[in-house]
């Protein structure tokens, strides 16, 4: 995936306006082929058979989550480390960008429940965290009907509102009363279509009713220089030792990949 994907001041000026953005083709053909067969055969390498009679955690019925597939899987690695799409983040963005974490997000057929509003920032250990961007990658076609996204314009300008639990949220009018009266702009993607979100933009996705999984893809990437604030979160915790509070995260887990 060698070539730009071509972005203009107009696209870049309402991404930070509106905090998010979807734009269309950011890869196809053959190309889409293997990365959506990549990253799904990763996520069956790694998704145990279920007891059907297990009941899953609320957290569980939102969908398969698998992070960092890069770091594990040779075949996924170039799609994630992708310049393409990283150069993408650092035009909307402003500054070179380096990859937080990467993770496949597949909601399974009828069972997978809604995402709730949230933002996404307030749970990384970084500092500062007002530029962080998601690129969200449909590998199939999503519309209402099996959970595409919706974005709150504007929402990525209110910093301190407390991280919503996942798995027993709050409701959005009781967590962020200023969010009352926007109007929520809900994306289907087309598979190879992606949008870009600022993590302190509120987004939601609703329930897969469909009888096909809904495979979406999402890179994350920070400013370069953003630095780690030491607080517990999943990706850092296993390697805190090797991380310091303060300081840059370094570039073996998390490359700076724009150019
Ligand atoms: O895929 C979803 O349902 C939600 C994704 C999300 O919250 C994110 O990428 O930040």
């Amino acid at each position: 995936m060698l070539s730009e994907y071509p972005i203009t001041p107009d696209q870049i000026a309402t991404y930070q306006r509106d905090g998010f953005i979807q734009l269309n083709n950011v890869i196809t053909g053959p190309e889409l082929a293997a990365m959506e067969e990549a990253v799904a055969t990763a996520v069956k390498s790694e998704t145990t058979t279920e007891d059907p009679n297990r009941i899953k955690s609320s957290y569980e019925q939102i969908f398969i989550q698998k992070v960092n597939l890069w770091t594990r899987h040779a075949s996924v690695k170039p799609f994630i480390l992708s310049q393409r799409f990283a150069n993408i983040a650092a035009k909307l963005m402003g500054s070179p960008v380096r990859i937080w974490h990467d993770q496949a997000l597949f909601k399974e057929p009828h069972t997978g429940a809604k995402t709730p509003w949230h933002q996404d920032t307030p749970y990384w250990p970084h500092e500062p965290k007002r530029e962080q961007t998601t690129i969200w990658i449909a590998l199939r076609d999503v519309t209402i009907h099996n959970g595409c996204m919706s974005f709150l314009p504007g929402t990525h300008k209110f910093l301190d509102i407390e991280p919503v639990n996942l798995s027993n949220p709050q409701e959005l009018y009781d967590i962020a009363p200023q969010t009352k009266g926007i109007k929520p702009v809900t994306c289907e993607l087309k598979a190879g279509s992606c949008t870009f979100h600022n993590g302190m933009t509120f987004h939601y996705a609703g329930p897969n009713r469909s009888a096909d999984m809904r495979e979406a893809q999402a890179i994350i990437y920070m400013p370069e220089d953003t630095t780690y604030n030491g607080v517990n979160h999943v990706v850092t915790d296993q390697i805190n030792d090797t991380l310091k509070v303060g300081a840059k995260f370094p570039d073996t887990l998390f490359p700076i990949i724009s150019n």
